[in-house]
């Protein structure tokens, strides 16, 4: 999955700072050209003169060789002034050179996973510590690190491949009557003892996969601020009837909308809040939207004014988002995002907003890795319960169960990195920093 080539990439935290480090890594060679002196390929910190295009920048660099660097290539960390003008500067005459590039993010970690310097545990706890957003996040990465979980799936991958094993030769020997690889009870014990050990490990919590787990948002705000507008937008689809007379939606209207970091929540658009007027259906339209607030996971409160005076009935806190931000206000907009529906503009922000509102972990690696761990652990088990089920049936349907059993070791083999490790590494790399 590693792509080829040398790659370069600011080691520090954007802004300024008295120092900056740059990151290189591949072929000493590619990176010859920046510098005046000959770049010795031994061990060592030393002083350089950068070119900058007719510029010179007096330079340290660390030089470290394959394969006793970070990334198993020969590797430079290159040491000058922090100000990011000139940081950029020296980014841009780098990764002009012939055979460098950007270096992607997570590639030095990658790097340092394909050429043997890392476990993919290791690799996974620096993604985790870099992206860990929070305290919880942080501890759950390292509940599954310190139990050195790669390690534990390998084992029960090789119980699970045992059992697949015995049966596979069972179908083998399907006509020779006297043959029995393994008693449907003996293979349902051995897989009752993994399927223990594997229950320890998952969280409590239920998976969000059922359209009825996944968090719930409501869009609530006054009629006509433009909630249907935006409900569409973020759905892809003309799903809510728009219309300039306020009052249009009457209705909740759900869907299911894909966010950053492959999170899902259902979108709700509600009818607008008004002042209750006094017949029987704009009571139970009230009451219908008050009660999707309370329920909500996360609310939207669209005011195109900016200004979010209204109450919102029993919500949590909500979201604040200015709607029709193309239209312009007088006064300072207190919204957290503005957004304009009808042209796009920072519905990405917004989309990264919901995820957070709603309590998904979002891009970050820590949360990705947990919930894909998770997720690929309770896999497992749904097909070896099912192998289970197969198998004490009156006629045992041995070719069903080794389907199963095939099924349950792909996804363990996720975790252990040994039978689909590309999916898990690109997840794992890409959630890093540029730069790791
Ligand atoms: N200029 C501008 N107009 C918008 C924008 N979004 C919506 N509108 C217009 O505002 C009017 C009301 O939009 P809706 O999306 O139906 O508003 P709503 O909040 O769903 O209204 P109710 O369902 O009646 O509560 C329509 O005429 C839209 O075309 C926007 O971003 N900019
Ligand atoms: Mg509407």
């Amino acid at each position: 999955m590693t792509k080829p080539g040398s790659i370069a990439s600011s080691a520090s935290a954007p802004g300024s700072a008295p120092r900056a480090v740059i990151r290189l890594s591949g072929d000493l060679t590619d990176f010859q050209p920046l510098f005046d002196e000959t770049i010795e390929r031994s061990r060592g910190a030393r002083f350089v003169t950068m070119k900058l295009g007719e510029a010179r920048l007096r330079a340290m660099i660390a030089v470290t060789v394959a394969p006793n660097s970070y990334t198993g290539e020969d590797s430079i960390d290159l040491f000058i002034p922090g100000g990011s003008a000139v940081v950029s500067r020296a980014l841009r005459e780098i990764i002009a050179l012939p055979g460098v590039r950007q270096a992607d993010a997570g590639e030095f970690t990658a790097r340092a996973y394909t050429n043997g310097k890392l476990t993919i545990d290791q690799a996974k706890a620096v993604a985790a510590t870099i992206a860990a957003e929070n305290e919880a996040e942080l501890a759950e990465v390292n509940r599954l690190m310190s139990q050195s979980l790669g390690e534990k799936a390998t084992g029960w991958a090789s119980e699970v491949s045992e059992c697949l094993a015995l049966v596979e030769a069972g179908i083998d020997f399907a006509d020779q009557e006297d043959v029995v690889a393994i008693e449907p009870k003996a293979l349902s014990d051995r897989l009752a003892l993994v399927l223990g050990e594997i229950g320890g490990f998952v969280s409590g919590e239920k998976p969000r996969e059922s359209r009825a787990d996944v968090p719930r948002v409501v869009l609530a705000g006054r009629p006509s601020a433009g909630k249907s507008t935006l409900f569409n937008a973020l759905v892809g689809k003309r799903r809510s009837v728009v219309d300039e007379a306020p009052g249009t939606t009457r209705d909740a209207i759900a869907e299911i909308v894909q966010l950053p970091g492959g999170s899902k929540v259902e979108l709700v658009d509600l009818a607008g809040l008004e002042d209750i007027a006094d017949d029987g259906l704009s009571r139970a339209i009230s009451k219908r939207t008050a009660s999707e607030i309370e329920a909500a996971d996360a609310v939207l409160h669209c005011d195109p004014n900016g200004t979010f005076e209204d109450e919102l009935p029993g919500a949590q806190s909500a979201l604040r988002v200015r709607t029709k931000a193309d239209l312009p206000i007088a006064h300072e907009s207190r919204a957290d995002v503005d957004v304009c529906a009808l042209d796009g503009w920072h519905l990405d922000d917004l989309r990264s907003e919901i995820a957070r509102a709603a309590g998904l972990a979002g891009p970050s690696a820590g949360g990705v890795i947990a919930a894909r761990i998770d997720s690929a652990l309770r896999e497992a088990m749904a097909h070896m319960q099912s192998a289970q089920g197969l198998a004490q049936a009156k006629e045992s349907q041995w070719e069903l169960i080794a389907g199963e059993l095939r099924l349950a070791l792909d996804e363990l083999g996720v975790i252990s990195g040994r039978i689909d490790p590309d999916e898990v590494l690109g997840l794992i790399f890409q959630t890093f920093c540029i730069g790791k």
